[in-house]
């Protein structure tokens, strides 16, 4: 037994690459997190500001952190990634109902610049993710292939700006449906494969992605940056994310863009700064 996981839930992770459902938020407590997402997806229209949603979400958005620093749900990223932990990206994959957008199968992990392993992905449901939604789909087991090539397989309907897939064969029957109610999370090993089908349902389907590091990995340049949320980083391995006092604070917006960019630059500086661009 875990601080927080069951057993069988970290065998799951260590075996399969993969645990959920994992509850992080209550209904209600979810509820209010669409609407202040709502609420800032109307501001970023307005005011015409670019990837805001998409990369370091957590530095202009308070209630994200707010969940990411929740003891409960950091007692199970603590089972599965040890006592140190940094909130190093965070973002929203949100699929309109009836629409067309897929996630090709990839790893997050690859093209981190990390020396380590020691990554959650970590997917809330801030509505229904459902088969007919297009939930989160792992490869059971993937992650023990380690870190594999990825190429751009351009299609308009990835919301992988430009169709970042792995080159490993994946059987049509291999997807294991990540089925979570609003409130749930899974977490997925940085090496398993993941990726999702189009949303067929009437409503929204919202995943807010946290990605949890141990503090004590170190990136290739030793200039990443991200929010200490548990522990201690011992080596200064990560340079702390400021992080704004309400919703969007206008003068964090281009801190966002410039943590964004940083972040960028390095993970993708062998396929060009754009490659995982997510919309
Ligand atoms: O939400 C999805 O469908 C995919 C999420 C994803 O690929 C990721 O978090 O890296």
């Amino acid at each position: 037994m875990g601080k927080e996981l069951s057993d069988e839930q970290v065998a799951c992770w260590r075996d399969q690459g993969y645990v959920a459902p994992v509850d992080v938020i209550d209904r209600d407590h979810a509820v209010r997190c669409r609407r202040q997402l709502e609420e800032a997806e109307a501001i970023v229209r307005e005011k015409g500001w670019d990837r805001v949603l998409a990369y370091k979400a957590h530095v202009v958005m308070p209630f994200l952190v707010e969940i990411a620093r929740s003891p409960h749900l950091l007692d199970a990223i603590e089972d599965v990634i040890g006592p140190d932990i940094v909130l190093y990206d965070s973002d929203f994959f949100i699929k309109e109902g009836h629409t067309p957008g897929f996630v090709s199968w990839h790893q997050d992990l690859t093209h981190c610049g990390f020396d380590g392993t020691a990554m959650v992905n970590c997917w809330v449901a801030l509505a229904p993710s459902t088969v007919e939604s297009g939930c989160l789909r792992v490869v059971p087991g993937s992650h023990r292939l380690g870190p594999l090539e990825h190429r751009d397989v351009p299609d308009p309907d990835n919301m992988l700006g430009r169709g970042f897939t792995v080159q490993h064969a994946v059987a049509a029957d291999a997807g294991h449906d990540l089925v979570l109610a609003p409130g749930e999370a899974s977490f997925h090993h940085g090496y398993t494969f993941h990726g999702s089908r189009p949303n067929t349902s009437d409503d929204r389907r919202i995943g807010l992605v946290m990605l949890f590091v141990s503090a004590a990995m170190r990136r290739c340049d030793g200039r990443a940056s991200g929010l200490l949320v548990r522990g201690q980083d011992r080596n200064g391995n990560f340079a702390p994310d400021p992080v704004s006092e309400t919703l969007l604070e206008e003068s964090m917006i281009p801190v966002q863009a410039r943590l964004t960019k940083e972040l960028l630059a390095v993970e993708y500086a062998g396929a060009g700064a754009e490659a995982h661009v997510k919309r």
